[in-house]
């Protein structure tokens, strides 16, 4: 049984974080994803359109994902690990070297981001 983790604020569900999810969850057999509550988004200089509840809400109805935990703080990844017996952290090449912290205590990968789309990009279309 192996347990996948990643982690973020998933805000307007799109295809990249599809693609995301579904990469991650190929390599294990369960898929953990820790959604950034709407207090820590402010602590990421993020604001989601939607609420955490709603975004745990559409993540939870996502085939790939089995289960959602709140992202709280920077440090609380280690004590997730290990809480959930993690062997693979997962997160998108943008955070590429960051996370590398947790190699001793799970596999750390970071997966290609997906090109052309981004919450950021979907709101800057919409303005126009
Ligand atoms: N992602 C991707 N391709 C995109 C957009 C996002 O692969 N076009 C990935 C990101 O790399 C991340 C995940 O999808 O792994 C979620 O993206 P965000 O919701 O933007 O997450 P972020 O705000 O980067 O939060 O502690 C980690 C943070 O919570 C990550």
């Amino acid at each position: 049984m192996k347990t996948v983790i990643t982690y973020g604020t998933f805000d307007l569900l799109h295809w990249g974080h599809i693609h995301l999810l579904e990469r991650a969850a190929k390599l294990g057999d369960k898929l953990i994803v820790g959604l950034s509550t709407d207090e820590f988004n402010e602590q990421k200089h993020k604001e989601a359109y939607h609420s955490y509840e709603h975004r745990k809400y559409i993540l939870e109805a996502i085939r790939y994902v089995d289960q959602v935990i709140p992202e709280e703080s920077w440090d609380q990844k280690i004590k997730d690990v290990q809480k959930y017996n993690v062997d693979t952290f997962v997160m998108g090449s943008d955070w590429e070297g960051q996370f590398d912290f947790l190699k001793p205590y799970c596999e750390v990968i970071y997966l290609p981001r997906t090109e052309g789309i981004s919450t950021s990009k979907i709101k800057k279309d919409l303005e126009e």
